[in-house]
This record gives structure tokens, sequence and C-alpha cells, in this order.
């Protein structure tokens, strides 16, 4: 299959996360990316191509307008306020709070963000417009035929909601891809996330839908971020209702566990027999992850490929988490060569 990627990804450069009472180096870094292509470029899974430039339409038909100019200028009026270091919010609308959104900086961080773990810095805007390119560059690889595509995304997207970012995201690269799939004909997509947090945006913007099927293996919300999505009982809204699936795990969990989940989620993909399937390719479920707490080891992730193989439907794995650094090219191109070895 092909790699679509860009240099672009490394104008995401933070200087530090708010993680554990810490203000830390980022773990979200653009050795991730480096480390991917190189370890694809290594194998044999077949060419690295360039992202097309596909404009603002595709990523406006998941993200509000009034996010998307936010995101654009959000340095900008930063540097002007404060000066050139990284863009952290430190306040959040709770319980009881008017949620309109305010006319300073400041304000508007708050307003469109859900952590203190996403940074903007001067290349945010510019790197994740290219994310979103890279993945509907791979969407379109598929679309025309392709039996697979890698989008090696980065920054990562599936938290990032219609209007709002965090959790390293900022577009939901994989939500702009299953949409453009529908938009150029399809009539169903699945979305299966295997990264280790609950793709609580994604899930959010299809949720009252039933024309895509979300389904999610992730730590659960009761002791893990993003705390306030991804438990079993959030099962889809009107027309949505049974097309959301979440597998909620605990800290601790291993492969035999987690691909009982995972044979779970393929049965009911199958049962749904989407035109296509985006996989929300985390790695952070890997036993040395540093900010993560399963179990499964670099072997699993071909095995992990080739269930998702036999599924035998046009697949866009869409790059997301992943933190042992050093690992993570073995692990990534671990599922997608188990997929390829599966005929
Ligand atoms: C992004 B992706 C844990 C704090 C977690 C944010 C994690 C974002 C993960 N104590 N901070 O899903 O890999
Ligand atoms: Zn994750």
């Amino acid at each position: 299959m092909k790699t679509v990627y860009t240099d672009d990804h490394r104008l995401q450069n933070g200087q530090s996360e708010l993680i554990d009472g810490k203000l830390v180096p980022c773990f979200e870094m653009p050795r991730r990316a480096d480390i991917v292509l190189a370890r694809v470029t290594e194998s044999a899974l077949g060419p690295v191509v360039a992202p097309e430039r596909h404009g603002p339409e595709p990523v406006a038909r998941v993200h509000t307008a009034p996010f998307l100019r936010f995101l654009e200028s959000a340095w900008d009026a930063w540097v002007a306020e404060h000066g050139a270091y990284d863009a952290l919010p430190l306040v959040w609308p709770t319980r009881g709070f008017h949620p309109r959104e305010p006319e300073t900086i400041d304000g508007k961080l708050s307003y469109f963000s859900l952590d203190a773990g996403t940074p903007i810095t001067p290349g945010t805007w510019t790197a994740a417009r290219s994310a979103a390119d890279v993945a509907l560059t791979g969407q379109r690889l598929v679309a025309a035929g392709a039996r697979a595509a890698f989008a090696l995304c980065r920054p990562p997207g599936h938290h990032a909601n219609t209007d709002t970012y965090g959790g390293y995201c900022f577009l939901n690269n994989a939500a702009i891809a299953a949409q453009a799939f529908l938009d150029g004909g399809g009539r169903k997509v699945a979305i299966l996330d295997v990264d280790y947090h609950h793709g609580n945006g994604t899930q959010a913007i299809f949720y009252d839908r039933a024309d895509v099927l979300f389904v999610s293996l992730h730590g659960h919300p009761a002791q893990e971020f993003p705390y306030f999505s991804g438990y079993e009982e959030e099962t889809g809204t009107g027309v949505g209702e049974g097309f959301n699936l979440n597998f909620p795990m605990r800290w601790g969990t291993g492969f035999e566990l987690w691909s009982q989940a995972l044979e779970q989620s393929c049965r009911r993909i199958a049962e749904y027999a989407p035109d296509a399937l985006v996989v929300s390719l985390g790695l952070d479920t890997f036993e040395y992850d540093p900010i993560s707490r399963f179990k499964l080891k670099s072997e699993d992730y071909l095995t992990v490929g080739r269930r998702l193989a036999g599924l035998g439907l046009p697949t866009l794995f869409v790059m997301e988490g992943g933190y042992a650094v050093e690992a993570l090219g073995e692990n990534t191109v671990n599922v997608l060569t188990g997929f390829e070895e599966q005929a």
C-alpha cells in the first residue's frame, strides 16, 4: 500500500504540555512521524507519496466556521497579546457556565479547547491542514480502487470535535476522510478507532448519524483521558442509535482481552457492510507506552493487521497516537504489513 506523507508535520513542534501536574516536553513530537516514515521506507510496504492540496471545503464539512477561523488566527492573536511562545489555555466552561465565544485570545483558547496538553505553535495551523490533506489524499487513493492506503498524519485528530481541539489534536483527520468517502458517493463508512484513548471527537461528530458506524477500543473513561466519553452505554442518538460502539477496558489490559474486543468490533463492522473502513491507528496500546496502560506487544500488531485484512474492505489507515517513539515505527508497520500479507 502507499503511504501519504509530508514534512509539514514538523511545523507542529510544541515546547511543553501540562500533564500530571507538571509542564513537560511534548510527548506528541516530530520524531514520531520521522521514525514511522523511516520504518515504512525500510520495509517492503510500498511507495511514499506527497499529499495533494484539497482546499478548505472537505475540512469545513466536519468543523464549524468559527472554530476554523479561530485555529487559523490563534497564533497571531496570541503573539500580539503575549509574545512568541506556545499558547496554552487554563480555564474551561464547566457546569453552570455560559459558553459564548469570548473576544480575547485567552478566552477563545478556553472556549475551543479541552485540555492544557495541546500547545498552539507558529506552525500548528499549517501542520494541521497538511495532516488533513494527507488523510484526504489517502482517501482518494482508496476511493479510486486501492485496497488500502496509509495516511501518516501528524498531528493526530481523533480528539478534535466539530469545534474543539485538544488531546494533541486540531482537525479530525479520520472524520474528514470518512465524510469525504460519503461525499464522493459512498453510502456507509465504518471507523474503527484502536488508539488507547477514546476518540471522543470522532464519536461526537457522527453520533446522530447512521451512515457512519463508529467503533472504539480504549482505556476506560473512569480511569483515562478524556474521562467524559467512551462508556459502553454511549450507543448513538436519534437515527444514529446503534451506530456507535465502545469497548472501554481497564488499566493493565493485555492482548487476550483486547483481541476479543477487536473480534467483536470486526463482527459488527462486517454486519454493517460499509463501502469503506477508516482505521484510526494509534499504537499507544503498546506495553511500553509512556502515557498509557495497556500491554500489547510488538508482534501483536501483526495479528491486528491480519484480522483487519480479513474484513475484505477498502481500508484507509489514519495515524493517531503512540508515544513509545523508538518502537512506534516497528509497531505501526507491523499492523500494515500484517494487513498486506493477508491476501
Ligand atoms: C492523544 B491520542 C494522561 C493525560 C493525557 C492527553 C493524552 C492525549 C492522547 N494522564 N493527556 O489519543 O494518542
Ligand atoms: Zn491515544
